[in-house]
């Protein structure tokens, strides 16, 4: 789902500069909330398309979006972009850093020596849920595009991860609900719960319902038995096979609800070593939390 800003409510964005923002421990402060609500409301069809975001993320087959944002991206300095992303974000839900030494936004660059299947590096990186190991993970997981990459990969792929689970077969799906799962290490985190090991993929809620709690990238980095890995290997396949994929641009930025969807990327090109460091694709990762009362993400 791809939503685009219509020409006047940029041309009005533009002219309305948001103040800086406030954090409450981890998260954005009530304040700050209100205060860039306040000022964003007031421009023509921003209301309408905040409601168009909502119900992309949370009505029937929903999941998640693509607010397109390049015009503003050029028009605006980076930090007032910055804060006029973060104001969409919160019409949302609460933006919060899990990450205590990180500030709310995380750059996610290109790191040549990394494990290429994970967060920053240049190969595969599968289909997952973000902090897929906390008993509260975030409820959205948002990325906005800064550079793509220049040699031409990193298509961003999303699945609907509740369709892949009901082509699954019964016996699959009674092996994913099984406390039998574990994915990485849980260490110095704000908002997300506590660590969950081992954990089962489905919670027993009614179809549809409940978080998918996934990582392919367990398949790899997590001994599993047999009859387990699987199960999940299965329920990885019927992740690509519903896949969408796209290329991010600059300035767009993708919302996911974590609920319903799971998310992942191609491979960076190859020859990454040749590309400056300040060249290579850069995305800023933002995590969201439903307000308190709000079952909407589900
Ligand atoms: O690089 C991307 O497009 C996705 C990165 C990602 O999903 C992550 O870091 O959690
Ligand atoms: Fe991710």
């Amino acid at each position: 789902m791809f939503i685009d800003i219509p020409r006047e409510l940029e041309a009005d964005l533009i002219d309305r500069p948001l103040p800086p923002w406030e954090l409450d421990g981890s998260f954005l402060a009530q304040s700050s909330l209100e205060e860039y609500r306040t000022e964003l409301t007031v421009t023509p069809r921003f209301k309408e398309i905040a409601a168009t975001l909502r119900l992309a993320l949370t009505g029937e087959g929903g999941g998640y979006a693509v607010l397109r944002l390049g015009n503003l991206a050029k028009a605006l300095s980076d930090v007032r972009f910055r804060r006029l992303v973060t104001g969409f974000a919160a019409e949302v839900a609460v933006p919060f850093s899990p990450f205590p030494r990180w500030p709310l936004w995380k750059d996610i660059g290109v790191k040549v020596d990394k494990d290429p299947g994970k967060s920053s590096g240049i190969g595969y990186n599968a289909f997952h849920m973000d902090l897929v190991n906390g008993t509260r993970p975030p409820d959205y997981t948002t990325l906005l595009c800064v550079r793509l990459d220049p040699l031409g990969g990193g298509t961003s792929i999303l699945s609907d991860a509740h369709a892949a689970v009901a082509r699954l077969s019964e016996d699959s799906r009674a092996l994913l609900e099984e406390s039998a799962y574990h994915y990485g290490t849980f260490f110095d985190l704000f908002g997300v719960g506590e660590e969950y090991k081992p954990f089962p993929i489905l919670d027993g809620s009614a179809p549809g319902a409940g978080f998918v709690r996934f990582t392919a990238k367990m398949l790899e980095r997590s001994e599993l038995s047999q009859a387990h890995a699987d199960a999940a290997r299965e329920l990885a396949e019927e992740l690509v096979r519903g896949q969408v994929s796209f290329m991010l641009q600059p300035g767009d930025y993708l919302i996911v609800n974590q609920h319903r969807f799971l998310h992942g990327r191609e491979a960076l090109h190859s020859g990454q070593d040749t590309v400056p460091v300040a060249e290579r694709r850069l995305l800023l990762q933002l995590f969201l939390r439903a307000k308190a009362g709000d079952g909407s993400a589900a």
